[in-house]
């Protein structure tokens, strides 16, 4: 697990000042350095100032801290609907963690429920993404629906669609591409591939799930918000969690965007790969364990 130094930091700001005026002043500036956005760190020191009274100690200080902030987090258990088709499509830019999250979602799925996932390489962008998958796909004992290099995404989707349907499979976890060469041909990827599949599969069973390295602060939200803007995603995956440097990421993604967190990725093999839990999360950020 990573080492958060949010609430180390906040227990030395506390001791040095108690409930001062520069104590709420140097909280709101760690707050924002930790990624929780302006606006939010000004209204969470609001609230504090409010409930004063009831803190006397270090962790009082942490359980108002914890409860403030767990009413802006959203998490999703995405539960894949049985005797259906279901298709998760994984987006988010390259390098973040996006076909190794796949081959965790697939296993995970599959130690859960016992679904046999068929995974499709929607990321044809470089061969060496293609092979990542089939690898996955290899090891996992999953068929894995791919083309060639430089092929278009959404006929390896409409295919993984067509090749599901005759086998019964009842999950298919799609892979994509995260680079083009400007913003806009990436968008005009995205909404044509989300197009192919809401012709063909139920929404209620179409979930878009961006990967984000969890590392990046501020760049993970902007390529929340990219995404979102292009297709509307349902959910996210923070990849590389055990490396997390701050924490705060997960705040403004939820708060602002209303997109709830789905799972974590906590290292590099098929099991270090949770469910997302909020009083997990803040026990965590906020060195409460
Ligand atoms: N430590 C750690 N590394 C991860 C995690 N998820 C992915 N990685 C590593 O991040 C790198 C990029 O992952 P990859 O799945 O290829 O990213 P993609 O380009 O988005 O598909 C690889 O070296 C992965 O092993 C994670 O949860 N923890
Ligand atoms: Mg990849």
């Amino acid at each position: 697990m990573p080492i958060f130094s949010l609430g180390s930091r906040l227990r030395n700001i506390f001791a040095r000042n108690n409930l001062s005026d520069t104590f709420f002043e140097d909280m709101e500036d760690l707050l924002i350095e930790s990624d929780i956005g302006v606006r939010t760190a000004m209204e969470i020191i609001e609230i504090l100032k409010k409930k004063k009274s009831d803190i006397q100690t270090e962790s009082d200080l942490m359980l108002a801290l914890k409860d403030v902030l767990a009413e802006d987090i959203l998490s999703i258990d995405l539960e894949p609907e049985k005797g259906v088709l279901n298709l998760f499509l994984v987006l988010g830019v390259n390098g973040v963690g996006k076909t190794t999250s796949i081959a965790k979602l697939a296993h995970y799925y599959k130690q859960k429920y016992g679904l046999e996932s068929i995974l499709a390489a929607g990321d044809t962008f470089r061969a060496a993404a293609i092979e990542q998958l089939v690898y996955h796909g290899e090891k996992l004992k999953m068929r894995v629906v791919r083309q060639n290099t430089g092929s278009d995404p959404g006929a390896v989707i409409y295919d993984t669609i067509e090749s599901a349907k005759s086998t019964r499979n009842e999950l298919i976890i799609a892979d994509t591409a995260g680079r083009m060469h400007n913003k806009e041909n990436l968008v005009r990827e995205l909404q044509k591939i989300n197009k192919i599949i809401s012709n063909k599969i139920d929404d209620r069973y179409y979930k878009k799930i961006i990967v984000i390295d969890a590392t990046t602060g501020q760049n993970g939200l902007r390529q929340v918000e990219m995404f979102h803007e292009a297709i509307h995603l349902d959910a996210v995956i923070l990849a590389k969690y055990d490396s997390m440097a701050k924490g705060g990421i997960v705040i403004p993604i939820c708060k602002n965007l209303h997109i709830p967190i789905a799972f974590i990725g906590t290292g590099e093999t098929y099991n270090d790969f949770e469910l997302f839990d909020t009083d997990q999360y803040l026990r965590n950020v906020l060195g409460m364990n």
